[in-house]
């Protein structure tokens, strides 16, 4: 069969397959969110987060509650991608997980962040991207997308920790 028949084939079949597992996870989760507005997404992170830039590009968004964050995470593949310096690193699988859980569920309350890394409270890494979930209880999460590490926001001794390292967030993009 010449190639050029059998990179049709595959492309059609590789789109067919896509959309058909789309569908099966919509089918297997049912998720029923709730729909909050922009305007609860900012009462709910300004306490703790009163100067820095949240930014939101939709006006309205899907709530659903951590178990089912849970579930969904531990079906999504994001982490099991391979870290690519520049190419597939943080920025990527940040933008990646929040594109996935929109593309797949229509949920869009999967913030992206800017901010910077600390290994544990005084080693300064690098700046860096994760995202952030605001579960339907309007608690927030920060959530790792390359390891799957999740953790609820807290700060202790006035910095943010997550799982032992410090956290600061500079920027928020939600939707
Ligand atoms: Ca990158």
């Amino acid at each position: 069969m010449p190639d050029e028949i059998v990179n049709q084939i595959s492309k059609k079949i590789g789109m067919l397959l896509i959309d058909n597992g789309m569908r099966f996870l919509q089918q297997a989760f049912h998720l029923a969110p709730i729909k909050v507005s922009s305007a609860e997404i900012n009462q709910i992170l300004r306490p703790y987060f009163p100067s820095n830039n949240i930014t939101h590009l939709d006006g309205f968004y899907h709530l659903i509650p951590i178990n089912q964050w849970r579930e969904l995470i531990a079906v999504d593949w994001t982490d099991t991608k391979k870290w690519v310096l520049d190419f597939f690193d943080c920025d990527q699988f940040s933008n990646y997980f929040s594109a996935n859980m929109a593309m797949f569920y229509e949920i869009n309350s999967v913030g992206r962040v800017y901010g910077k890394l600390w290994k544990g409270t005084d080693q300064f890494v690098d700046y860096h991207y994760f995202n952030v979930i605001i579960d339907s209880d309007k608690k927030i999460w920060f959530f790792e997308p390359a390891s799957d590490k999740m953790s609820e926001v807290a700060y202790q001794g006035g910095m943010l920790l997550i799982g032992g390292n410090r956290y600061e967030c500079i920027s928020f993009v939600f939707g």
